[in-house]
């Protein structure tokens, strides 16, 4: 594996390239072009202006997250053939730049969704959070508002203000979507990309939807090992796979997480790694990476990607607000640093113990 960390680009990121590059651990960069909305291409200048960036700070792109897609690909509505071909020629520049790792999702309307951005924990650290007793108790016009003064100043990924002021229109394009036809219209954009994905060897990884299960009534499929595995079937190329976020499908507290990661051999191509804290089953905020600060068993997630010989980049997914740091909710220097050692501790545990075959 490679540990990298996210980094938003120079315009929007709290966090700088010199910051990352002395967290030692980690040597490559997931990043992305932050202003291109869905639907608009990403040109070589553009892609190469950023390579030269990240290059001329010690470090690599070890990939992109995300080029995301656009509402008319999720739907299938009239201008999908247009999107897709712009999508194509995104993915033939960033292969001719020699970048093999696109990140995207698939869920309506709304990227991940929580409910509060800086709820306090006992050590006065502050988290994201989702309970699904606040979601019920709001009409998804209000969701940006009720969370917008805690973004920090910052844009944060899939709840662009541009975006959200649009939240009305954007459900009503999804309201003949069901479960099944999203699922359709995802196999179709995945059928139209991969003869570029081959061309270029670029592995596509899908993010689960998160929380991982519909909200608002929206449909959502990227959710459990059933479906990913069924999607993974449907389009049986190693260029359709997977970015295993922990947290994100952790939410569901049924998905056995080591479990999915052995599913998924070979077509795991980028991991996310976080934890999260349940107080019941739909009210969660997010932990510290330590294992006992949370649900989940870091070791046995780690080692489960050891086992399957995962080779790509990790990342420490959303990390806790500490130390009086001011960021972008979930993606300060701070707890995401003491992330990527933790992680990188595990993984070389893991791997001495199977050398010396204990
Ligand atoms: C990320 C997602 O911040 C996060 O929760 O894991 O926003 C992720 O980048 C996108 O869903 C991938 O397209
Ligand atoms: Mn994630």
């Amino acid at each position: 594996m490679e540990m990298t960390l996210r980094w938003y680009g120079s315009k929007f990121d709290t966090v700088t390239l010199k910051q990352i590059r002395q967290i030692r651990y980690v040597t490559g960069v997931i990043t992305m072009l932050y202003d291109k909305q869905p639907g608009e291409l990403w040109t070589r200048q553009e892609i190469r202006a950023l390579k030269k960036e990240v290059e001329d700070a010690g470090l690599h792109i070890s990939g992109i997250e995300s080029v995301n897609v656009s509402d008319a690909i999720k739907t299938g509505s009239k201008d999908r053939d247009k999107d897709i071909a712009t999508y194509i020629e995104s993915l033939r520049n960033l292969g001719e730049e020699g970048i093999h790792l696109v990140c995207y999702n698939f869920m309506p309307v709304f990227d991940w969704t929580r409910t509060e951005l800086a709820r306090q924990r006992e050590d006065g650290s502050t988290v994201l959070a989702y309970t699904q007793k606040a979601v019920d108790e709001l009409v998804p016009e209000k969701m940006f508002e009720s969370i917008a003064s805690d973004m920090n100043g910052t844009v944060m990924p899939g709840w662009e203000p541009e975006r959200m002021a649009k939240v009305k229109e954007l459900f009503e394009l999804y309201k003949d979507i069901d479960n099944e036809k999203l699922f359709e219209n995802l196999v179709y954009f995945l059928k139209a990309i991969m003869p570029v994905c081959n061309e270029y060897d670029i592995k596509m990884a899908i993010h689960p939807d998160d929380p991982a299960w519909s909200v608002f009534g929206l449909p959502r499929i990227i959710i459990n090992k059933e479906n990913i595995l069924r999607m993974m079937k449907a389009v049986d190329d190693v260029h359709n796979g997977v970015t295993f976020c922990a947290g994100s499908y952790g939410t569901n507290l049924n998905n056995d997480l080591p479990d999915m990661i052995r599913s998924l051999k070979g077509r795991i191509h980028f991991a996310h790694v976080r934890n999260l804290k349940f107080h019941s089953p739909d009210n969660f905020e997010e932990a510290a990476h330590l294992s006992e600060d949370g649900n989940f068993d870091m070791y046995e997630i780690v080692k489960a990607l050891h086992d399957i010989g995962f080779e790509g980049p990790i990342r420490p997914d959303h990390g806790r607000m500490i130390w009086d740091e001011v960021a972008m909710p979930g993606y300060g220097l701070y707890d995401r640093a003491l992330g990527a050692a933790y992680i990188c501790g595990l993984w070389e545990a893991i791997d001495k113990a199977k050398k010396r075959g204990i």
